[in-house]
């Protein structure tokens, strides 16, 4: 039987306000904390989330996650089911990391789908602190996405902030398609 990938939509807005049975948080490889969309994350969601990161940090990643990988928490106080926490790569201009960040995606949705989330919010990874230019960041962000099957995934949403971050991510949905 052949699997579907899921349906992708676009929306302009901020990832701790989306209804979705997972968010997916850009995080680093302490799971403990930071800014930007991790930041954020932690804020609204409450300390629920941290603790879970705690207890994952002392059971199975004692020496961080690793980048390209991904685990869940609970939401806490989101609008969500699961936080998806993945650690995406610094941007580097003498190495080729795309297969890093396309791993993101594609073990973000892996843990989604076991989880039998539906909706899965996507932050644009990588594309803030870490450096990776949003054209790019979103070419890979899509490609991914329809590579992957990931039933019970139907609706991969990308979440993103400014108008810059959409229109990058409309040219590689146009583009892709
Ligand atoms: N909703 C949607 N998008 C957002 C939000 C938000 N609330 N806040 C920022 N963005 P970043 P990274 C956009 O820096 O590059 C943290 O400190 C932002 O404009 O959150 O993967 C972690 O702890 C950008 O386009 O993630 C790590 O140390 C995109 O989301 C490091 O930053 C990702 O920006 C991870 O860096």
């Amino acid at each position: 039987m052949t699997q579907s990938t899921p349906a992708i939509t676009l929306v302009r807005g901020d990832i701790t306000e989306q209804h979705a049975d997972a968010v997916v948080n850009a995080a680093n490889s302490s799971l403990l904390g930071g800014g930007g969309v991790d930041g954020a994350i932690h804020r609204k969601g409450g300390p629920e989330i941290l603790a879970d990161c705690r207890a994952l940090r002392a059971s199975r990643y004692g020496k961080g996650l690793p980048t390209g990988q991904a685990v869940a928490t609970t939401a806490g106080r989101l609008h969500a089911a699961h936080v998806i926490h993945t650690v995406g790569p610094v941007h580097s201009t003498t190495e080729d990391r795309s297969e890093l960040l396309a791993s993101c995606y594609r073990e973000s949705l892996r843990v989604a789908a076991e989880l039998g989330a539906r909706t899965v919010a996507f932050p644009a990874i990588s594309t803030g602190v870490y450096g990776w230019p949003l054209d790019d960041g979103a070419r890979i962000a899509v490609r991914t996405v329809r590579e992957t099957a990931a039933e019970p995934v139907t609706e991969v949403r990308f979440v993103v902030f400014d108008e810059t971050a959409y229109a990058a991510f409309e040219t590689a949905l146009a583009a892709d398609a």
